[in-house]
């Protein structure tokens, strides 16, 4: 056992080596639209999930990943952010603590007894990493000025004015020339929001200004109808259920001045429902699944080299989509938002595509840090009950992602028959903005994993018809012409299982056999090391030994081989690890 250990360990170590050899592209985009432009030089490198990458799936932010990446938290907390003072804040005291929690709990999906507690302003931690720039700004700097738009559906009262109380407290007044407060038609009689005027007074703002829908629009409308109302020259959105943190809004504002086509994404710091504490989200950025559902990623290995490198920004793929800063025109150049999208979803992962095949560009910034209260459910439905999930996608399906659309139909199984409304107008848009096609945009902004032989054109498919949508338990692997087709996607998990098509995992199931089965999640025989752009085979940690084919040719069958048997007369071949 012990000798098999010590070579893994080598192999891993030889693989490290090879990785940084051969370490880097980088990738320029160029810009589409005139007079809108992105910071070509500042891309990040090209390589995408790599030897460390981690995935997850989901809202939260896995605080697992990457959480060296987070940088210190220095300042001091000062109550009620200490965890301590917080679980006192809990404490049910009278029948009225108990009803304000537990009604809380019903409409918000959080700790209303607490929020109310915490009351309308506290310290919060700087979760910024040390390298970010403290220094106050003035109004020589000249940055652009902010309108905050802020919609809200039935949202808790004291969540809300602490929301906005946070913004006034962290924003120095000449950056923000106003906020908009879009009511989407709340129902719930706590929210006596026709009070407007006292709202504003008891905040002592005068730019506050208050929309209330006619009827339920939806968050994606309501932002719509928020930013055409603004007349600052960056629109920055946020979730009613948010803190801002020290210092927030200047590095966004000073990355859309350098870079008037870039969104500018804040990192979103976890305040947990149940307590409120306020912890770090570790450095990540957005990425996406077949189900079109968000999911946060690790930043590509080799980002985060040097401190200097936590200043970012960070290409990101995509973005979650509640809190972002944009250029006011450049947003109503950009196309808004899809205005027959509903309700709530998908709208994050359409503007991410836009902007990226559009000419524009998403990116994070470390150094602006925003809370935001991640629930375990969504308290609201739509009224109608539909899913405005599936159709949003479905419009943003057939809107962007040509050809591709079908493995989102496929994944979700979406019934054909199935109205999504008229998508013409969108792709008007798309034809005027002259974008480009989603191809590129995966090529380019988004690329998987791909398992490639040495030398050629040839990758590893799964070859085995799909049972009933799905691919069989079982199925062998073989050479194919390199595709971006669904039986040649591969992606890493967090545990370093890699993941067909995001549905069976690459297993090593015999001594030499090699196939893809049910994720079972217990590593060894399904977990996998290999470096990215290097020559170097992608090996099991199990067996200890490597991805091989019989010869360089289609159809070749793909199993497990000593690691060093060389290539040519009678060898096998490396399956290699590139984009
Ligand atoms: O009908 C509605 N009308 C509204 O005005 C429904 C919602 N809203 C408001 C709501 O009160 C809130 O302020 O819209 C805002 C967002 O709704 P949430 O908080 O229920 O959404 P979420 O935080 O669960 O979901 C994320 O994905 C959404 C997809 O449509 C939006 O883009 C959210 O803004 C987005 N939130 C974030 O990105 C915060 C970080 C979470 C993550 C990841
Ligand atoms: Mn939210």
């Amino acid at each position: 056992l012990c000798k098999s250990c010590g070579l893994g360990t080598l192999l891993v170590a030889v693989v490290w080596l090879l990785a940084l050899l051969f370490y880097s592209h980088s990738l320029r985009s160029s810009i589409r639209s005139a007079g809108w432009r992105i910071d070509e030089g500042n891309a990040t490198p090209r390589a995408e999930l790599s030897y460390q990458a981690r995935v997850t799936v989901g809202c939260t932010p896995n605080a697992s990943l990457n959480s060296s990446s987070t940088g210190e938290s220095p300042a001091a907390a000062k109550p009620p952010s200490d965890p301590e003072q917080l679980e006192l804040l809990g404490v049910v005291r009278n029948k009225q603590d108990k009803y304000i929690r537990d009604i809380g709990y019903k409409h918000h999906a959080f700790n209303a007894l607490v929020s109310n507690n915490i009351g309308l302003f506290r310290e919060i931690p700087d979760t910024r990493h040390k390298v970010c720039d403290r220094q106050e700004t003035t109004e020589a700097e000249n940055l652009p000025q902010a309108s905050i738009v802020m919609c809200f559906y039935n949202e808790h009262k004291m969540t809300l004015m602490r929301s906005i109380k946070t913004v006034l407290e962290r924003t120095p007044s000449y950056l923000l020339r106003e906020i908009i407060l879009v009511d989407d038609h709340s129902d719930l009689p706590e929210l006596e929001f026709h009070l407007h005027g006292d709202l504003r007074a008891r905040l002592k703002y005068d730019n506050l200004r208050y929309i209330k829908n006619e009827q339920r629009e939806g968050l994606i409308r309501s932002r719509v109808i928020g930013a055409r109302e603004a007349v600052g020259d960056v629109l920055v959105f946020l979730d009613s259920h948010i803190e801002v943190n020290q210092q927030w809004l200047e590095p966004l504002l000073r990355l859309i001045k350098s870079e008037n086509a870039t969104l500018a994404v804040p990192v979103i710091d976890l305040i947990n429902a149940d307590t409120f504490e306020y912890t770090p989200s570790p450095l990540v950025r957005g990425g996406f699944n077949w189900g079109l559902h968000f999911r946060w990623e690790n930043l590509p290995e080799g980002t985060l080299k040097v401190p200097e490198d936590f200043r970012g920004p960070f290409r990101s793929p995509t973005m979650a989509g509640g809190l972002f800063a944009v250029n006011r025109k450049y947003f109503q150049h950009l196309g808004e938002y899809d205005m027959a999208m509903d309700i709530w979803g998908g709208e994050n992962i359409e503007i991410s595509f836009r902007a990226w095949q559009c000419g524009g560009a998403i990116k994070i910034v470390p150094c602006s840090r925003v809370g935001h209260i991640f629930r375990k459910r969504r308290p609201y439905t739509s009224p109608d009950g539909a899913n405005t999930m599936l159709k949003n996608s479905l419009r943003l399906a057939h809107v962007w992602m040509d050809q591709y659309k079908d493995y989102y139909l496929k994944h979700e199984k979406v019934p054909k028959a199935y109205d999504y409304g008229d998508i013409s107008d969108r792709l008007k848009l798309r034809e005027r903005l002259q974008c480009r096609d989603f191809a590129w945009y995966l090529k380019n902004v988004y690329p998987e994993l791909h398992l490639r032989l040495t030398g050629t054109e040839l990758c590893a498919a799964v070859v085995a018809p799909k049972v009933k949508g799905f691919w069989k338990k079982g199925s062998s692997l073989q050479l194919q012409t390199c595709r971006r087709t669904p039986n040649q996607l591969w992606y890493e998990t967090e545990k370093a299982e890699i993941v067909l098509d995001k549905l069976l995992c690459l297993e090593a199931s015999g001594d030499a056999q090699v196939t893809v089965n049910k994720c079972h999640e217990m590593l060894g025989d399904q977990q996998w090391r290999h470096t990215r752009n290097a020559n170097s085979p992608v090996y099991n940690m199990a067996k200890g030994t490597c991805l091989r084919a019989a010869a360089p040719t289609t159809g070749a069958l793909i199993s497990l081989d000593l690691c060093s048997k060389s290539n040519g007369a009678g060898g096998a071949w490396d399956v290699v690890q590139l984009k």
